[in-house]
C-alpha cells in the first residue's frame, strides 16, 4: 500500500498511479448537491413479471433515474453514515469505486462518513468493518485488488441472515449500504433493499456493477467494471503466445480464459489477438453441439494447418464452455439438483469414487453414460462443492485438458485413416486470476471512480434498490451520463440449488450482436493465416490512442465499428 508518507516501498508505477486524478463526468463535477434526480417511466422486470412483482412488492416497478444539473443542497444538510462491501471475485477498479464514494460523500458534507465491511457480505453478518478515512484511501487510489477491505462470496439470503444484516446496520446507525458485485451479489442487493423497506428501515441499498466477466450489462449498464483491464491483461499474454508459436512453430497452445458463464472475455481477447481457433460457448449451445463435434471441428483446423506445414496454432477456450454443451449442461443441472437433494448422504462419503458411483446410480441412463465416459479428474471436478450461490465452480474444471485429451485421440484416428499427417504437441494454460487484480486501465480507473461517485449521489437521494449506472461510455468521460437503474428491472426467475429464485439475468454473448458477427466474418481467415495481433501491456502514459482505448465489445455494441 502506498501512503503519502510511505511511497518509497511501492513500485514506481504505483507511485505515479497514486497521483492520477480520475476524470469525472461533467455532470458530477460539482458534487452530489449540484445534481437533481429526473425520474423516468415505471419499469418492469425483464421476464416473469408477475412472480418478480409478488416477491418485491415494495421495490418492483420503480422508475429509472437520471441525474440532471441543478441545485440540491438539502441532501448535504444531514451527515450520513454509509458502508460499502465488495462481493464476489476481484475486478480491477474496486478501490476506485470506494474512492469515488468517499469523495462524493465528503463533497456533499465533510461530516459524512464511509465504512467498509471486511471480507465481503460475511463482514455485515459478523459486524466486522473499518472506517475508510481520506488518509487511508490515499494509498489505494487507482490500484488493483480488493485488499483495502477484501471480498467474499457469502450470500445473505435466509430470514435469519437478513435480520442479522439489518440489526448490524441499525446498531451502527448506517443510512446507506453500497454493494459492489456481479449479478448474484446485486440480486442480493435487491433482496436487501426490499427487506429493509418491508421492515420499515430507512436504509438505502445501492448496487455497483462489477465483474471481469462482462456479463452484468444491458441497455442501461453498458459494461461491468474490470472487464476492460482484465481483457487487456489476458490479450497481452495471448498476443505474446501468438508471437511465440509463430517463432517456434512447433506447439499448439490451448488457453482457457476466465468467464464463469459468458464468453465475452474470450471473444474480446480474440478481437484483440486474432488466434487460430476461438470457441464461443453461446454458439456451441445455439448449434446444440456435442463434445465430439467440438473436438471434430478442432481436429479439422489442426489437420488443415498441418497440410500447409503449420503444426502450430493458438486456441482460446472460454471457462464456461462446458456448461454450454447441451449434454454437459443437462448433466450439470441434474448434478446441481442431486447434490442439493443428497447433500447429507454425500457428505458422509469419503472418496470421489464412492460419490461418483452414488451419483451415477441416481442419473437417467443417458447422463449416467456421459458421466461414466468423462475422464476421472473432470468427473470429480463436476462434483466439487458449489459456491455459496449454488454455481458449479467452473474455474476448477480443466476444459482445455479435456479437449486436448479428446483431440489427441481424434487425430490419432485420422492419422490411422491416412487423413492427417502432422505432429501435435499441445501446451495448456489457464489465464484467470492473473487479470483480476491488475492495475486498472485508465478507462476502468475513470469508470469505477464515476460509478462510486454516482453511487454516493444515489444514496444521498435515497434511491434504494438501484444499480449505479454510468452510460455513453464510448464518449469522453466528461460526457458520460449518470443515474440509476432499478435492480428489479433486470431480474427474472431461474433455478438455483434446485429451487426457483429471482436473479438478475446474465448477459450472454449474443450471436446476432456485433461483437460475435464481426468475429464470425474473419475467423476463417484467422484459422489458416497467421494474422496474429500483439496488443502489448496496458499503457498508462502516452498517446490517448493507446492509454484511453476502450474494448472492441463496447465499440461494436455501442455503434463505432472496428
Ligand atoms: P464474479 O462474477 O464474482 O465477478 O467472479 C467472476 C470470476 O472471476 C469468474 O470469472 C470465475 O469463474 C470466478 O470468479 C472464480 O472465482 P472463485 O475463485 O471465487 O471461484
Amino acid at each position: 500500500m502506498a501512503t503519502k508518507s510511505n511511497t518509497s516501498c511501492c513500485s514506481p508505477l504505483q507511485q505515479h498511479r497514486c497521483k492520477y486524478k480520475p476524470v469525472l463526468p461533467d455532470m458530477l463535477k460539482k458534487g452530489p448537491c449540484a445534481v437533481k434526480v429526473k425520474t423516468g417511466k415505471a419499469t418492469q422486470s425483464v421476464a416473469d413479471q408477475a412472480t418478480v412483482k409478488k416477491m418485491f412488492p415494495n421495490t418492483y416497478g420503480m422508475p429509472e433515474v437520471t441525474f440532471m444539473k441543478g441545485a440540491n443542497p438539502a441532501i448535504g444538510k444531514k451527515a450520513v453514515k454509509a458502508a460499502v462491501v465488495l462481493s464476489g471475485g476481484q475486478a480491477p477498479g474496486g478501490h476506485n469505486v470506494i474512492a469515488g464514494l468517499l469523495d462524493g460523500l465528503k463533497k456533499a458534507n465533510p461530516k459524512n462518513k464511509l465504512y467498509g465491511f471486511l471480507g465481503g457480505p460475511s463482514g455485515i453478518l459478523e459486524g466486522k468493518w473499518k472506517e475508510i478515512t481520506p488518509k487511508l484511501m490515499e494509498g489505494y487510489r487507482n490500484t488493483g485488488g480488493f485488499d483495502l477491505i477484501q471480498s467474499g462470496r457469502t450470500k445473505i439470503e435466509t430470514d435469519e441472515q437478513l435480520a442479522t444484516a439489518l440489526a448490524t446496520l441499525k446498531k451502527n446507525k448506517v443510512n446507506a449500504l453500497i454493494i459492489v458485485g456481479g449479478d448474484d451479489s446485486n440480486t442480493n442487493a435487491g433482496v436487501l433493499a426490499e427487506y429493509f423497506k418491508q421492515q420499515g428501515a430507512d436504509i438505502c441499498v445501492i448496487g455497483v456493477p462489477k465483474t471481469i466477466d462482462g456479463d452484468l450489462k444491458n441497455d442501461k449498464i453498458e459494461t461491468s467494471f474490470g472487464f476492460d483491464t482484465a481483457t487487456k491483461i489476458y490479450a497481452e499474454m495471448v498476443g505474446n503466445i501468438c508471437r511465440d508459436v509463430n517463432s517456434a512453430r512447433k506447439y499448439w497452445h490451448f488457453v482457457r480464459l476466465m468467464g464463469r458463464s459468458a464468453s465475452h472475455i474470450t471473444l474480446e481477447v480474440a478481437h484483440k489477438t486474432h488466434p487460430n481457433v476461438t470457441l464461443v460457448g453461446e454458439e456451441v449451445l445455439a448449434k446444440k453441439m456435442t463434445l465430439k463435434q467440438i473436438v471434430d471441428d478442432l481436429a479439422s483446423v489442426v489437420s488443415a494447418r498441418a497440410k500447409e506445414g503449420k503444426n502450430f496454432g493458438v486456441a482460446l477456450v472460454p471457462e464456461g464452455l462446458i456448461e454450454f454443451i447441451p449434454e454437459m449442461k443437462a448433466l450439470i443441472a441434474e448434478l446441481n439438483d442431486l447434490l442439493a437433494d443428497h447433500e447429507a448422504e454425500l457428505a458422509k462419503m469419503n472418496t470421489v469414487t464412492e460419490k461418483k458411483a452414488f451419483i451415477i446410480s441416481k442419473l437417467p441412463a443417458k447422463l449416467a453414460a456421459l458421466m461414466k465416459s468423462l475422464p476421472e479428474g473432470i468427473a470429480a471436478q463436476l462434483m466439487l462443492d458449489r459456491d455459496p450461490h449454488g454455481n458449479v465452480q467452473v474455474s476448477l474444471i480443466e476444459t482445455e485438458k479435456l479437449l486436448v485429451e479428446m483431440l489427441r485421440t481424434r487425430l490419432a484416428e485420422l492419422k490411422k485413416a491416412g487423413k492427417y499427417n502432422g505432429k501435435f504437441s499441445a501446451i495448456m494454460h489457464f489465464f484467470g486470476y492473473e487479470g483480476r487484480c491488475g492495475v486498472p486501465s485508465t478507462f476502468d480507473a475513470n469508470y469505477t471512480y464515476a460509478l462510486g461517485y454516482n453511487a454516493a449521489a444515489l444514496a444521498l437521494n435515497g434511491c434504494s434498490g438501484y444499480l449505479s449506472s454510468v452510460r455513453k461510455l464510448t464518449r469522453k468521460p466528461q460526457q458520460w451520463e449518470c443515474g440509476g437503474v432499478p435492480l428489479t428491472m433486470m431480474m427474472n426467475i431461474e433455478r438455483r440449488k434446485g429451487k426457483e429464485k429471482p436473479v438478475i439475468r446474465k448477459a450472454l454473448v449474443e450471436l446476432n450482436g456485433e461483437p460475435f458477427k464481426q468475429f464470425a466474418k474473419v475467423r476463417q481467415r484467422w484459422a489458416m493465416n497467421d494474422d496474429y495481433q500483439f496488443p502489448g501491456p496496458i499503457q498508462y502514459f502516452g498517446p490517448a490512442e493507446v492509454t484511453d482505448m476502450i474494448t472492441f465489445t463496447l465499440r461494436f455494441e455501442r455503434g463505432a465499428k472496428k
